[in-house]
C-alpha cells in the first residue's frame, strides 16, 4: 500500500491548546506523524510519496469560501497585533449572539470560525494544513487510478472541521474533501467510516443533508466526551440525507467486544449502501493507553479493524485522524493497514 506524507506538517509545532482550564502544549504534535511514518518504513508497508499540489476548488465545495480565505491569514494578523506564541480564540458566538456577522478584529474572527480552543495557529500552521489537504487528495488519486487502498498520512487531522469552523486540532476536513473529489470524478456513492475515538462532528455536519455520502461514526458517547454537542444515535441525517448518517456512541470503558460489534454493524450498513469507495477516518485514540481517551482497545485489536474493513472488498482510502499515545500510534495505525493487507 502506498503512503502519502509531507514533511511540511513540521511547521505546525510548539502550539498550545486550552484543556481543563489551562493552556498546555497541544497533544496534537509533530512526533505523531513521525512515529507513524517510521512504522510504515519498519514494516515495509510500501512506497512513501510526497503529495502533489492541489488547489482548493474541491475544498470550496465542502467548506465556506470565506472560511478558506481566512485560514491562511490567521498568523500574520495575530503578529500584526504585536503578539507571538499561539493564536487562539477566547470568545465564541453561542446562543443569542450574532453568528451571521463576521467581526473585523482577528480575535472576533478566530472565535467566529472556531468551535473550541484546540486549534492554535503558529507560523507554519497554514502550510501544514494545506499539505495535509494535498496528502489526502494525492492518496485519493491513487485509489481512483486503481490501487486497492492508499494511506494518507495527514497531519493536522480533519474530522472535527465543519463547513465553516475549525475544531479539535482540525481545520480542513481532509476526508470530506476526498469524498467530494471522488464524487467529482464520477463516483455515485462514497462511504466515510470514522473509527476515531471522538465523534467526527465536522464530517457529519458537512454531509448531513446529502445521500451521496454515507457517514458512519463509532465514538465515545457525547454525553461524556468531546465534542459533547453532536454524535447521538438519533442523528440520522435530514431531508435527502435521512438515513445516510449513522452514529454508534459508546460509553467510557468500551473494550474490543462492544466496539467490534459496532464495527460489524456499521460495516453491514456500509455494504448495503454499496459505495464505489470507502474512506476510513482512522483515529487510533481508542487505544487503552491513549492520554485523552477512555476506550480500552489493545495493540492486537487494531489489525482486526483493518481486516474487517478489507472484508468489504471495496477501494479504500485511509485518512489519518487522531491518536496521541505517541510511542504506540505508529504500531496501531500501521497495525490497521497491515491487518487490511492480510499481514
Ligand atoms: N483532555 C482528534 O482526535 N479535547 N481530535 C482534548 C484533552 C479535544 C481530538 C481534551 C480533542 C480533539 C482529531
Ligand atoms: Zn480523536
Amino acid at each position: 500500500m502506498k503512503t502519502v506524507y509531507s514533511p511540511r506538517h513540521h511547521g505546525h509545532s510548539g502550539n498550545t491548546e486550552l484543556v481543563a482550564g489551562a493552556i498546555v502544549p497541544a497533544f496534537e504534535m509533530p512526533s505523531r506523524a513521525e512515529f507513524v511514518l517510521s512504522r510504515v518504513k519498519e514494516v515495509n508497508l510500501g512506497p512513501v510519496l510526497e503529495p502533489d499540489e492541489h488547489d482548493l476548488s474541491t475544498a470550496a465545495k465542502v467548506h465556506d469560501k470565506a472560511y478558506l480565505d481566512f485560514l491562511p491569514t490567521v498568523y500574520a494578523r495575530w503578529k500584526a497585533e504585536g503578539r507571538d506564541g499561539t493564536a487562539l480564540p477566547f470568545t465564541w458566538p453561542t446562543r443569542g449572539l450574532r453568528g451571521d456577522k463576521l467581526p473585523e478584529h482577528i480575535d472576533g474572527q478566530l472565535g467566529f470560525y472556531s468551535f473550541d480552543g484546540g486549534c492554535g495557529h503558529v507560523e507554519g500552521t497554514w502550510d501544514a494544513i494545506k499539505s495535509s489537504h494535498d496528502v489526502a487528495l494525492t492518496a485519493a488519486g491513487f485509489v481512483h487510478s486503481g490501487e486497492r487502498a492508499a494511506f494518507a498520512l495527514c497531519r493536522p487531522p480533519g474530522h472535527h472541521a465543519g463547513h465553516n469552523f475549525m475544531a479539535g486540532y482540525c481545520h480542513i476536513n481532509n476526508a470530506a474533501v476526498a469524498a467530494q473529489w471522488f464524487l467529482d470524478q464520477g463516483a455515485k456513492r462514497v462511504s466515510i467510516l470514522d473509527v476515531d475515538y471522538h465523534h467526527g462532528n465536522g464530517t457529519q455536519e458537512i454531509f448531513y443533508a446529502r445521500n451521496d455520502v454515507q457517514v458512519i461514526n463509532l465514538h465515545a458517547d457525547p454525553m461524556q466526551e468531546y465534542p459533547y454537542f453532536l454524535g447521538h444515535a438519533d442523528e440520522k441525517g435530514q431531508g435527502a440525507g435521512e438515513g445516510f448518517n449513522l452514529n454508534y456512541p459508546m460509553r467510557w470503558g468500551t473494550d474490543w467486544e462492544t466496539w467490534s460489534a459496532a464495527l460489524d454493524d456499521g460495516c453491514r450498513k456500509l455494504a448495503e449502501y454499496a459505495p464505489d469507495v470507502v474512506i476510513v477516518s482512522l483515529g487510533v485514540d481508542t487505544y487503552e493507553k491513549d492520554p485523552i481517551s477512555k476506550f480500552k482497545l489493545k495493540i492486537e485489536d487494531f489489525p482486526k479493524i483493518g481486516s474487517r474493513i478489507a472484508g468489504l472488498g471495496l477501494p479504500t482510502l485511509v485518512v489519518m485522524e487522531g491518536g496521541y499515545a505517541v510511542a504506540d500510534i505508529g504500531t496501531n495505525a500501521v497495525g490497521v493497514l497491515t491487518g487490511f493487507e492480510g499481514g
